[in-house]
């Protein structure tokens, strides 16, 4: 697959509104991933390099096993942060204002708003909107954005770039993945980047409480139909049994889409709040995007995410429904 049809390049007036910012508020979305945290990394990275002021805000826990992203302690809760009328705010990796969680409305304060981002269903809330549905991950368009500004590249951006691209591909093996990811990966091997010590640490490395965790989810194991959908699904207890924020669930999904013969899967987990957060997954050419959007969230084609109210059983058993109606709507229009 080449990328030179689809790509979105960033534009003249993304670019000088970049340089012409003195202040800058860099802010990822809720519950933060490797392509949120590092992507805003990397940013703000090259434009502290550039003489700016930065600042990053997040809004939930950071998952343990990014500690190692430089700067990663610099980031700010909600509250921590304000922003005037010669602000720069800008979303990275945000599909949404509410993704933003604590942080939208010191973003909506700033006196000039930009979004950056990779999500299809992006509602463009800025001012000045990048947003490319192909790109396989934010870091991408930051890397993207690096070049265009000129700029040569840190060993220490070339690993928040790397987290993000890495994650945001299932470690390269995602339907989104292109060329442009190894012209990319070939520039941050070259900026120094140390590839086998990252990649343990992101692919390989489980903690012990996550696969107890796990051990607790897989029986609950449904599948679906004639055997094309599967779910799973962890109640809140078991977070708090076994330690876990309940940010760090990533992957667990994996076991319910990997299943031979399944094409669309869910992973419901309860929250504090008793909200059931929704992890939905497909294999091309089934798509999930818009059944998350039907329920207020977003994401890819192949990997969206939504949330329900509790309890889980309900939740799970409105998700089952509709996951099956759209699994024979697509079929129908096939
Ligand atoms: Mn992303």
């Amino acid at each position: 697959m080449t990328t030179q049809m689809t790509r979105i390049d960033p534009t003249e007036e993304l670019l000088s509104t970049l340089k012409g910012a003195d202040s800058v508020l860099l802010f990822g979305h809720i519950a933060p991933d490797g392509d949120a945290l590092g992507s805003v990394l990397a940013l703000a990275l090259l434009l502290r390099d550039m003489g700016k002021k930065v600042e990053m805000g997040v809004d939930g826990i950071i998952p343990g096993q990014l500690m190692f992203l430089p700067s990663i302690g610099d980031f700010r809760m909600p509250g921590q942060l304000s922003a005037d009328e010669n602000t720069l705010a800008v979303a990275v990796d945000v599909g949404d204002l509410g993704r933003l969680g604590g942080h939208q409305e010191v973003f909506l304060s700033a006196g000039k708003k930009m979004v950056i981002d990779h999500h299809g269903t992006n509602t463009h809330f800025g001012d000045v909107n990048w947003v490319d549905g192909h790109a396989p991950a934010s870091a991408v368009m930051i890397w993207r954005l690096m070049k265009a500004l000129g700029h040569k590249m840190t060993k220490d951006q070339a690993l928040c770039l790397y987290t993000g691209l890495s994650t945001d591909t299932g470690n390269f093996i995602y339907e989104s993945v292109n060329d442009e990811c190894f012209s990319m990966m070939a520039e941050l091997m070259d900026a120094g980047l140390e590839l086998a010590q990252y990649s343990r640490i992101l692919f390989r490395q489980k903690r012990v409480n996550f696969v107890r965790l796990l051990s607790e989810t897989l029986p609950t194991l449904r599948i679906l139909g004639d055997g094309s959908v599967a779910g799973l699904s962890t109640a809140y207890e078991v977070f708090t049994k076994n330690n876990l924020p309940e940010s760090e669930t990533d992957g667990v999904v994996d076991y319910a889409i990997d299943l031979e013969g399944v094409v669309m899967a869910y992973y419901a987990h309860e929250k504090q709040s008793g909200d059931v957060k929704f992890s939905l997954r497909a294999l091309p050419p089934y798509r999930v995007d818009k059944l998350a959007v039907q329920f207020g969230g977003g994401g890819h084609a192949q990997a969206a995410g939504c949330t329900l109210p509790g309890p889980v059983g309900e939740a799970v058993s409105r998700m089952e429904a509709a996951i099956l109606q759209s699994k024979q709507e697509q079929d129908d229009q096939a």
